[in-house]
């Protein structure tokens, strides 16, 4: 079975990924099985290293938009690609619009090791 650390990684990993096409998340979204069952409305992919993502459990620990507290932000800005559903889109014709974007980002990390398990913000 996938693990949540395995699955954080298929859904959120693409260190050598390059969004700079508009079909990137449409691609990407179906080739990570996002687009079964139904669309994932918003995902985001991030493109630095492994190593320098699950560094982040390691830095500022806060509250995740659920309450929890184990969360944490990057301190260093980080190149990201947020794929949100164009309003027309219908299933199972998943499309949707790709923006690459450099911010800091949150997630929440879980277990031993202690690693990303989820992407907050
Ligand atoms: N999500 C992103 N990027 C955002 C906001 C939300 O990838 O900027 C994802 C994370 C969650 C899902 O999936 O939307 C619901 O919040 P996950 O827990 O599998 O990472």
């Amino acid at each position: 079975k996938e693990s949540r650390a395995m699955k954080f990684q298929r859904q959120h990993m693409d260190p050598d990924g390059l969004s700079n096409n508009s079909n990137y998340c449409n691609q990407m979204m179906r080739r990570r099985h996002m687009t079964e069952g139904r669309c994932k409305p918003v995902n985001t992919f991030v493109h630095e290293p492994l190593v320098d993502v699950q560094a982040i459990c390691l830095q500022g620990n806060i509250t995740c938009k659920n309450g929890k507290p184990n969360c944490h932000r990057s301190s260093s800005s980080m190149k990201i690609t947020d794929c949100r559903v164009t309003s027309g889109s219908k299933y199972p014709n998943c499309d949707y619009r790709t923006s690459q974007k450099e911010r800091h980002i949150i997630v929440a990390c879980e277990g031993n090791p202690y690693v990303p398990v989820h992407f907050d913000a």
